[in-house]
């Protein structure tokens, strides 16, 4: 009562618009009487004073506003739904995850690159990629922001059941299998990498454009659950005998260690995520929460420690969004930067990450050109993380320096350079091989991650590829397979590095990113090459080098290999190209070569106790010599490679997304400035 004592007091509340239809019922004006009976009753009057026609035109206009009501009411309720029905999966998938759904990562803008070259680069013509259609056509830098988790994590979620099949079925079929032993070691013949043909369904075809939008999440198909299965079994290895150390003895089921880091463990982090392996990603992120130490008194190499720790923490913390990983990242980021402290600002190869001095090699002070030249797309990174650009300033700078050097031949650089001149040193010799190799990815990929402004870099690359053209290319016989040689003082050798099949892979990034189309035709002939350097071996398997025949001689092949060159240490070069040429093509074939490849791996380096190992003689079968070592590029790179291969799912590290490392490690395209 007392509430409506105020009201009394004071004029009538009016919580209504009043809608005036003829002087005599003017409200305010005269009296305002709003009972239902007189509003029914003055309405019924009006109505009657209408003209027939009156009449009609008003009854229409109701029944059409009356349709129009019943047509928007429906398309409401779908966009409602459609919201709900999001919301919901969204809820589904928290809960499928809930340890895995962390931070969002925290996304700072790209710093301002003070000296980036915005100018134009008037010889190099950009040229639309051609149509192709398994491509899904993005812009050509993307927002940077977590990765679409709802979509990728069902597809983890799909994973995860499928892989515990798989195991049930891996189990239940363990003890009828057959052994062979060779040197000791004991390799099971004929993996079960194909698991029971009801139980997995067809690999699907490639998605077709408007399949890819639907978003539907992509299922797994047999060929990445075997890859799946290789990489626990590869895994358990690890965890049995060299958990939180460097690499896997699997043979004499032990360790080595190289920095006393942990490496394989990091350099597999993003391959379990991607994979889906919950399990495994939880177990192996708490012995990095609790146990990886970077306040150690123990030299690292500068390159590898950048792409494997760096990289694979950067890429963690991208995928994840778990900020434990960036903060080892800005750790192991701060170490190594006394590298850089040196007379040319060419870094040092080594750095003691616990003293914070940094020396090259005993034995000279060059540093490689291939490894001051590709550590750049991870120290960007970092510094766009962090919004501290000491990172980006020291690599960029060697990238400008190196840019000018003379020595060059036709945009092919030497493989060393002098960390007190700044200068290239043995000159005259040329590769796309060790020493060399991603100093070319670096300078496409960079160009790439930096929002393809940055001209002096693809100037480099296309010079550089323009240089492999006119000096390193030949066909060998009998197959003409067109091949990358090397060119010492004036002299081709027929010389190929399996280092070098990273090669096709780059091209056909570049071609993708609008280079030219020429990139692309050579890109297709040299994935061919490599793969004949697996084909047209005994085990299936390439050695680490290769020599081109370059003339006809009856009873050989293409491929010869000396006694020294015949190991296979499970590098993924080829598998990475594959992985490349299938995503811009959509040819099956590259699938099929690289299941080749995946289960020759399994015959020839699969070790029973868990693990794979490097061979020593990639021509004989019946003995390939294990080498006792799993070298953490294996988990890292060849797996995680293969499985992206056999994926038909583009959105599964999308291409214009993510840029990888050259370690495997897939880290944002940053946003166009
Ligand atoms: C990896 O560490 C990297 O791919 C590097 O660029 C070359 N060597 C190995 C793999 O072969």
């Amino acid at each position: 009562a007392a509430m409506y004592s105020g009201a009394a007091a004071g004029p009538p509340r009016r919580d209504f618009i009043s809608v005036t239809l003829g002087p005599e019922e003017a409200v305010g004006v005269g009296g305002y009487n709003n009972s239902k009976a007189w509003r029914r009753r003055s309405c019924w009057r009006k109505w009657k004073q209408l003209s027939r026609l009156q009449r009609s035109v008003i009854l229409f206009l109701f029944a059409f506003l009356a349709v129009c009501g019943v047509i928007s009411s429906t398309s409401v309720g779908e966009a409602w739904k459609s919201i709900t029905d999001k919301s919901l999966d969204d809820q589904r998938t928290e809960q499928a995850i809930p340890r895995l759904k962390l931070a969002n990562p925290v996304v700072l803008p790209a710093p301002q690159k003070a000296d980036a070259n915005h100018g134009d680069y008037p010889e190099l013509s950009l040229q639309k990629p051609p149509k192709l259609p398994h491509i899904r056509r993005g812009p050509s830098n993307l927002q940077i922001k977590a990765p679409q988790r709802d979509t990728r994590l069902k597809t983890r979620h799909d994973t995860m059941r499928a892989v515990e099949e798989l195991v049930e079925v891996d189990k239940a079929e363990k003890t009828e299998k057959s052994i062979i032993s060779w040197r000791g070691a004991v390799i099971e013949p004929d993996q079960s990498t194909e698991p029971p043909s009801n139980r997995i369904m067809e690999p699907e075809k490639p998605s077709s454009v408007e399949a890819e939008d639907q978003k539907e999440p992509v299922p797994i198909n047999k060929r990445q659950l075997a890859v799946i299965e290789a990489f626990r079994h590869a895994w358990k290895g690890y965890k049995d005998f060299a958990w939180g150390h460097d690499e896997l003895k699997p043979l004499s089921k032990s360790y080595s260690e190289w920095f006393g880091l942990g490496l394989t463990l990091i350099d597999a982090l993003d391959t379990m995520w991607i994979l889906g392996l919950k399990e495994e990603f939880e177990e192996a992120r708490k012995w990095v929460a609790n146990d990886l130490v970077f306040d150690k008194n123990v030299d690292v190499n500068l390159f590898e420690s950048t792409i494997r720790i760096l990289g694979g923490l950067l890429s963690t913390y991208h995928l994840s969004g778990d900020s434990l990983f960036l903060e080892k990242a800005k750790d192991i980021g701060n170490r190594l930067m006394p590298a850089f402290k040196t007379p040319s600002k060419i870094p040092y190869s080594d750095v003691n990450i616990g003293r914070g001095t940094a020396h090259p090699p005993r034995w000279t002070s060059d540093s490689t050109v291939a490894e001051v030249t590709s550590i750049q797309l991870e120290f960007r990174e970092l510094s766009r993380l962090t919004g501290d650009e000491k990172f980006q300033k020291a690599v960029d700078e060697v990238m400008k320096h190196v840019h000018t050097l003379s020595g060059k031949n036709d945009g092919l650089v030497p493989m060393f350079i002098n960390t007190n001149s700044g200068q290239f040193t043995h000159l005259g010799v040329y590769t796309l091989g060790a020493r060399a190799d991603s100093y070319y990815e670096y300078l496409l990929k960079q160009w790439i991650q930096g929002g393809k402004k940055e001209n002096e870099l693809l100037e480099d690359y296309m010079r550089a590829i323009e240089g492999v053209k006119k000096h390193l290319l030949q066909r060998s016989e009998p197959k003409k397979l067109t091949f990358v040689g090397e060119l010492a003082h004036g002299h081709f050798s027929a010389k190929m590095d399996h280092l070098v099949c990273f090669l096709p892979g780059t091209l056909a990034l570049g071609a993708h990113n609008g280079l030219a189309a020429d990139h692309m035709k050579l890109a297709e002939t040299l994935i061919e090459t490599c793969y004949q350097m697996y084909a047209q071996v005994e085990t299936g398997l390439s050695p680490e080098i290769v020599h081109f025949n370059l003339h006809a001689q009856k009873g050989h092949k293409d491929v010869e290999i000396k006694p020294a060159d015949r190991h296979n240490l499970l590098r993924p070069e080829t598998v990475e190209s594959l992985f490349y040429m299938y995503r811009f093509t959509g040819d099956k074939k590259y699938q099929d070569w690289g299941w080749e490849i995946f289960q020759n791996f399994n015959r020839y380096t699969r070790v029973p106790t868990g693990g794979y190992t490097s061979i020593n003689n990639v021509q004989n079968p019946s003995n390939p010599e294990p080498r006792d070592k799993m070298e953490s590029f294996f988990l890292g790179e060849t797996l995680k490679y293969m499985f992206l291969l056999f994926s038909d799912d583009v959105d599964l590290i999308n291409l214009d997304k993510y840029i990888f490392n050259t370690e495997a490690h897939p880290l944002p395209i940053w946003v166009p400035a």
